[in-house]
């Protein structure tokens, strides 16, 4: 299926040339990067249809099992270079365009990130995406259509101001527009009993229309369809209205439908609770279930036979309204008896859990659920009073239903045949922690998958310096064959190879600094030690133990400025919530903290803190293959994986982290000489909290943090305002929920050692290098391999 023919630079530029003409109706002499960008990508998208057909065609033929990846958030950000990529065609694309007298460079940037996600969960659910493709595992995404993505994150006087994202304001040249595939959604209303089944008959009701996204797996060997939905209204514009001149009135019902695509919810762990969100959910669940049943059936293929022929995942619980939604349609629709159709819901669900915060885990008050769905209440009440008949040992405070919520996690745990976390540690807290009684219960259900990250983006294409150095190393194709990195350890003995790794970083530094000089106005060195941490703000991941290290740094620096010190750029990015007050008094921190070191004579160039707005999917890019150092820094026991971590490594950066998530996987592929270890482990975390005086304890032993915060309550980064971070300060002393000062000095020490690493050069580049070499295991094609194997049970149709 492989297409062998590719394009020549010729019949590329002319391919490019005619979609200027013909597409986008341009002349060259007045076409924007814009329309040339268009061009180029429907040039690109032309090439992937091919294998999409080719790959739709075999599943039908062949009866392949399919995938079902459904989720609220699909992060994919740019799609022109991913695409070429894997069609094998970059360096081609490259070269038209030059032919033509344009800057690949800038028409690549030209391309708006599509943000449909918040973070890791939505980055992950596009990795996997692409690794379906790449390994050929028949699937679909489901997913929503938001006209309005993540929002942009901008800094005002420090503060961050979020403005609204509209990618949709420029075409998008990669979808392709289905107003046939179509479905009722319907919300609320009345549930009658009639000849003994139950008729719903919902209250209000909008149409789900698909638009499909092709995603091209590695050489263009297979295609899978990401669909989203968007919401239209039911009926149409009521033209009576309009002509009686109330012209509101007359729009209201399809701006009512579309609310429900408008916007994704902002919120990256703290679960909303409002109506909205409960239907977004199960306007995509819906949607996704009805399109499932139609496809099934078109094959005439029977209902009982579903679990042969689909798996479904639920990414999240966000979907977790799967269950009772597959429930109603196989019992209200096509007239099966609750204990088929539940049996063959179970065996077709599978549900990963991305968290252990207690306020992420969604649960929807009974009166909302019941209001907003009723028959999927009475469906869910069923559900657990069957769970709890046949588990008679299930303890009275277990089950769906409680203290008038509905669990979400309860409910997802029960409706499928496996349940899996995105890390070892993690999915031993799931067992531990989170579920105790249901995996007693269902001994073998609850496994590990832990995350992993496509190759494709996050090393060939974002880092090429590297890139190529990797296959003049070691050959090609080690883009879907990872663990062949692990051919580059004889290397690390090869002062060539080490010269040429850390000649690959020079590059990447060297451009990064100079984007930071044009984009921040601030002077870098790439002799520095770039020392990134890039992610969501939240407490738990704990952006303020890194800045108030800084400060540390910055007062030492100040005592005693004759000592030697490894000069060192601090980066950060990530956004918070927009209801996030702790966050964001954490960014503007950090805001007001560089204000004051980059401004501060007496330092120069040994300490800068960089802070750009909007973090992205291209800008983590632009960031990983520069960075010297990972900052993976969470109380142990929170986050559930990281993904960021894995890109890092990968790209060579040396890691200090917290055994926390698949941080302690990275750290034993890695091997632990080559990590900077710290702080408590998870279970010293619980046991700490146990001292209600933790944090006035370890800052009375740290001199340290006590000089840092002093300086902090006396305003030393606010003096416009000194009172700015009492609260925060406050915090520290008082409750310290995410144990920022009994780490601190933990990790001063091991940024002592980092310190004295990266003074050696050459010490240092080898342990850069084996991060790489080692990092195979985290390709997401082996994590989707595992899916296949252990949750999905199917097969590669390649
Ligand atoms: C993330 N969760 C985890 N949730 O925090 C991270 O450790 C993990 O690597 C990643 O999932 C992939 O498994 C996450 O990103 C969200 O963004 C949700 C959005 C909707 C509301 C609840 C949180």
């Amino acid at each position: 299926m492989k297409d062998t023919h590719l394009p020549t630079v010729q019949v590329l530029r002319d391919e490019i040339e005619h979609h200027l003409t013909y597409s986008m109706g341009k002349d060259a002499r007045h076409a924007s990067v814009y329309d040339w960008r268009m061009a180029l990508s429907l040039a690109i998208r032309d090439r992937v249809v091919a294998p999409w057909f080719a790959a739709t065609r075999k599943t039908w033929e062949t009866g392949a099992k399919r995938v079902y990846y459904l989720s609220m958030e699909f992060l994919i950000g740019r799609m022109l270079e991913d695409a070429a990529i894997n069609l094998g065609i970059r360096d081609t694309c490259r070269e038209a365009l030059e032919a033509l007298g344009l800057d690949y460079e800038a028409v690549v940037e030209n391309e708006p990130d599509a943000a449909l996600g918040n973070g890791g969960l939505g980055r992950l659910a596009a990795c996997y995406m692409e690794s379906m493709a790449s390994l050929g595992c028949p699937g679909y995404g489901y997913g929503i259509r938001y006209e309005h993505g993540l929002f942009k994150q901008k800094f005002e006087a420090g503060r961050q101001v979020e403005l609204p994202e509209d990618w949709l304001r420029q075409r998008h040249p990669w979808e392709f527009e289905r107003p046939e595939s179509v479905y009722e959604i319907g919300f609320k209303g009345t549930v009658e009993m009639v000849d003994g089944r139950a008729v719903w008959t919902p209250g209000e009701t909008v149409l789900a229309e698909a638009c499909d996204m092709p995603i091209v797996g590695w050489e263009g060997k297979w295609a899978n369809t990401l669909r989203l939905w968007s919401a239209k209204p039911t009926e149409q514009f009521d033209l009576a209205r309009f002509n009686h001149g109330d012209y509101a009135a007359a729009a209201e019902p399809e701006a009512l439908a579309r609310t429900l695509s408008r916007v994704l919810y902002p919120d990256d762990t703290t679960y909303a609770g409002k109506e909205l969100r409960l239907k977004q959910e199960f306007f995509l669940t819906s949607a996704a279930l009805q399109d499932i049943l139609r496809r099934h059936l078109a094959a005439e293929l029977a209902l009982e036979d579903l679990p042969d022929h689909v798996a479904i995942q639920m990414n999240d619980t966000h979907p977790a309204i799967a269950g009772p939604e597959l429930v109603r349609l196989l019992m209200d629709v096509h007239g099966m008896e609750f204990e088929a159709a539940i049996d063959i819901t179970v065996k077709c669900l599978g549900y990963t859990n991305h968290t252990l915060l207690p306020e992420a885990l969604e649960r929807w008050a009974t009166y909302l659920m019941g209001t907003v769905l009723p028959r999927h209440m009475q469906i869910i009440e069923k559900i657990d009073s069957w769970h709890r008949a046949a588990h008679p040992g299930r303890p009275d405070y277990v089950g769906i239903v409680k203290h008038q919520e509905v669990r979400m996690g309860e409910l997802a745990f029960i409706t499928a045949h496996k349940v899996n976390g995105v890390s070892a540690l993690h999915t031993e807290l799931i067992r531990e922690n989170l579920f105790p009684q249901l995996n007693r219960l269902h001994p073998g259900r609850i496994i590990n998958q832990t995350n992993g990250i496509t190759p494709r983006r996050w090393l060939r294409m974002a880092n090429p310096a590297l890139s190529h150095l990797i296959t003049e190393t070691i050959g090609a194709g080690w883009e879907a064959d990872l663990d062949r990195l692990r051919a580059l350890e004889p290397y690390i003995e090869d002062a060539g190879f080490l010269d040429q790794f850390m000649a690959a970083k020079r590059v990447n530094k060297e451009h990064l600094a100079h984007w930071i000089a044009q984009n921040q106005g601030i002077t870098v060195s790439p002799d520095a030690m770039f020392d990134v941490q890039i992610k969501r703000l939240h407490e738990y991941k704990r952006q303020l133990l890194n800045i108030l290290q800084t400060i540390g740094e910055w007062h030492e620096m100040r005592d005693n400025p004759q000592a030697d010190y490894q000069p060192r750029v601090k980066i950060f990015g990530g956004k918070a919530a927009p209801g996030y007050v702790a966050a964001k008094q954490i960014i503007r921190l950090i805001k007001d903290v560089a204000e004051v070191i980059n401004n501060d004579p007496a330092i120069g160039d040994r300490l800068k803190i960089v802070y750009p707005a909007n973090y992205n999917v291209s800008m983590a890019e632009r960031l990983i293959p520069a960075a010297d150092l990972s900052e993976q820094i969470s109380t142990a026991g929170k986050e559930a994986s990281g993904t960021g971590n894995m890109k890092f490594a990968l790209n060579g950066a040396l890691t200090i982290g917290t055994l926390d998530g698949a941080n302690v996987e990275i750290r034993e592929q890695v091997g632990a000489e080559n990590f900077f270890l710290f702080g408590l482990t998870a279970p010293e975390v619980t046991a700490r909290r146990e001292d209600p005086e933790h944090a006035r304890h370890a800052i009375l032993e740290s001199q340290m943090l006590q000089d840092v915060l002093q300086m902090i309550a006396e305003g030393r980064f606010s003096p416009e305002e000194p009172g700015r971070y009492h609260d925060l300060v406050h915090t520290m002393w008082n409750s310290d929920y995410f144990l920022v000062a009994s780490d601190f000095e933990a990790y001063r020490a091991a940024q002592k050692e980092v310190d004295a690493a990266f003074a050696n050069r050459a010490s240092w580049a080898k342990m850069a290098a084996l991060n790489t070499a080692r990092m195979g295991f985290f390709s997401s094609d082996r994590a989707i391999a595992g899916y296949m194997r252990d949750i999905w049970e199917t097969r590669s149709a390649l």
